[in-house]
């Protein structure tokens, strides 16, 4: 039996979702955290959205390239779908069903924030479209990293350097602020699932803090976490 499959008495691996704006460190954080599950022995995956599948990455770089936007708000939905689709049956859903653990830097949480409250996409369409996607798959837990847009957009900026913005980098301050709220708005609506991480600080400091709330959310892992620790 695995490591994972020992911890969690399920068989079935942990599921957990990074959300936030853009530049809120979910890239660098979801790196930090599969390090310590590997520290203590939980086999885990890293993977992404849009992406992660082989059809789910060319869907990525058709929708980054701004195709969906010229489409319209509800054919970029269905684009952000298929290529969930595709990355839930090919890659999440095996993993779990292994006992792998998967950390996901963007799920269904990003299409309500950006689809729903930003494009202002039909909650129906998007609802129909989870139950299709992802039926009945939930993250057992959503770290959403909380950062002052102005804060996040001069990280991305320092990153891209002289590269051009991709589709949403490239849109306005007032659009950024607007989906803080709404991920601040979803991390309220479901306080079992979302934990909201104030993502202002150092990468260890916030690495800690969300540290603290895996161990807390996922009891099983604590021993392990702090028998590596103090190895
Ligand atoms: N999208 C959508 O509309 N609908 C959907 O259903 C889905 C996605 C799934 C994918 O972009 C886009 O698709 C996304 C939403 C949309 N739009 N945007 N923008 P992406 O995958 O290319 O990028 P992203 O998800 O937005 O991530 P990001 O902007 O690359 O940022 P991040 O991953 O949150 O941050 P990072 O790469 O870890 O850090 C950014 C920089 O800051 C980097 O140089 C770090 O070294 C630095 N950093 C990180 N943490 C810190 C701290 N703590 N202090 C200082 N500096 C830091």
């Amino acid at each position: 039996m695995s490591a994972a499959n020992v911890m969690t008495g399920t068989g079935r691996g942990r599921f957990i979702t990074f959300e936030g704006g853009e530049g809120a460190g979910k890239s660098t954080q979801i790196k930090l955290l599969a390090d310590r599950l590997a520290a203590a022995n939980v086999r885990a995956v890293v993977t992404r959205e849009p992406g992660g599948s082989p059809g789910a990455e060319i869907m990525r770089h058709l929708v980054l390239s701004g195709i969906g936007k010229v489409l319209g708000p509800e054919a970029e939905t269905l684009l952000f779908a298929a290529a969930r689709d595709d990355h839930v049956h090919l890659v999440i859903e095996p993993s779990l069903a292994r006992g792998v653990w998967v950390l996901c830097d963007r799920f269904s949480d990003s299409t309500r924030a950006y689809q729903g409250s930003l494009g202002k996409v039909d909650p129906a369409l998007i609802e129909a479209l989870e139950r299709v996607t992802i039926g009945g798959l939930h993250p057992d837990l959503t770290l959403v990293l909380d950062l002052p847009v102005e804060i996040g957009l001069q990280r991305a900026a320092a990153r891209r350097g002289d590269a051009t913005p991709d589709r949403f980098e490239g849109e306005s301050v007032a659009f950024h602020h607007k989906l803080r709220d709404a991920y601040r708005q979803i991390a309220g609506d479901d306080p079992r699932r979302c934990v909201l991480i104030d993502a202002n600080a150092d990468a260890d400091t916030v690495a800690a803090r969300i540290g603290e709330v895996v161990e807390q959310r996922f009891p099983e892992l604590k021993p392990l976490v702090r028998t590596v620790a103090s190895a």
